[in-house]
């Protein structure tokens, strides 16, 4: 099997980790793109299965995601959501009409007794989405947020108090008794993969509930395809979501350099190829003294060019 012919493996959870996969699915072939996504975020939400990260990459691959907002689909109604609010039901967490149906169909599916990666499969065939997406385990595991006040679930936090609470630290409930996917499991252990692709999300909340399920990180470490990992922190700043204020609360150098220090210190020898902006091309001395191999490159995706750009620029770093 040629470079070209082989597949690529891209960690993803959030928007920023969309961005990247859309301009990967962009560049490669039919199939070619794995996505592994985070689950972390999933929660029981009006007797719905919510699973954001995932839908989150099914709506951006299938090119109906709602830019403005971030989440969920373009040119959405919200019906159910005012007609719930006249019952005094839980509308914190805005879930549009046709949103709905992606999570009564997925709860309905789980109930008849499928399985994650099945419900996903059939949701991205649905959405003619040609990459595979993989939830990162089929249990479920639950990210919380620790703050000096108290503990909130990751959606709690992160919508109904806007990420407003200063954090103190993380867990992901259910995480040691997780299995990673084993297709996933199947792909590092075979010789199928070209390059893993960590992209620019949040280390604390997308990435490192995948990282942190038994066996992943070291899976990923000893495949034989380099690992390369996008800043998600550019000029000293998250391009969206609240990692850049996470860091400055944990006490974390709020810069490249300290997202490469997080992954270095959690999960040493992961990383190969550290990608910086080239705003922060200042920094590359140092991290390099992490032990990692430093690329510059315009991270910041804002159009569909940008997107391809940088995934073109990742798959020729390990040619
Ligand atoms: N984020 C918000 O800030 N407010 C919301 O009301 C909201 C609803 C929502 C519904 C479905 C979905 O898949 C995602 C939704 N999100 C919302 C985003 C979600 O909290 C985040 O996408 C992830 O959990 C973090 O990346």
């Amino acid at each position: 099997m040629t470079l070209a012919q082989k597949s690529i493996l891209a960690l993803s959870g959030g928007v920023g980790g969309a961005k990247l996969a859309l301009g990967l699915a962009d560049i490669l072939a039919a199939g070619q793109l794995h996505v592994l996504a985070n689950t972390g975020d999933d929660f029981k939400h009006l007797g719905l299965h919510i699973s954001p990260d995932i839908d989150t990459l099914l709506y951006t691959l299938a090119g109906k995601s709602n830019e403005s907002l971030g989440w969920g689909l373009a040119g959405e109604t919200w019906s159910v959501m005012a007609a719930l609010e006249r019952l005094q039901g839980e509308t914190w967490f805005r879930l549009g009409d046709n949103d709905l149906a992606t999570h009564l169909w997925r709860t309905a599916q789980l109930a008849d007794g499928a399985s994650l990666a099945e419900v996903t499969d059939k949701l991205a065939q649905q959405l003619g989405i040609l990459s595979h997406i993989h939830p990162m385990c089929e249990e479920l595991v639950s990210t919380t947020v620790h703050s000096a006040e108290r503990d909130l679930p990751f959606q709690h936090y992160f919508v109904r108090e806007q990420c407003e609470p200063a954090v103190t630290g993380f867990s992901f409930e259910g995480v040691a008794d997780a299995s990673p996917n084993p297709e996933v499991m199947a792909l590092l252990a075979g010789d199928e993969l070209s390059t893993i692709v960590v992209c620019p999300s949040n280390p604390f909340v997308s990435v490192d509930p995948i990282l942190q399920i038994p066996r992943m990180w070291t899976s990923l470490r000893d495949c034989s395809a380099p690992v390369v990992l996008v800043s998600p922190i550019v000029s000293g700043m998250a391009i969206k979501g609240p990692a850049a204020k996470m860091m400055l609360e944990l006490g974390v150098p709020v810069t490249a350099f300290g997202v490469a220090q997080h992954y270095c210190d959690l999960y040493p020898d992961l990383v190969d190829y550290f990608v910086i902006d080239e705003t922060d091309a200042k920094l590359a001395d140092e991290i390099a003294h992490l032990g990692l191999n430093v690329a510059i490159a315009p991270t910041v995706m804002k159009s569909r060019d940008d997107k391809q750009r940088l995934g073109r620029f990742i798959l020729e770093l390990v040619e």
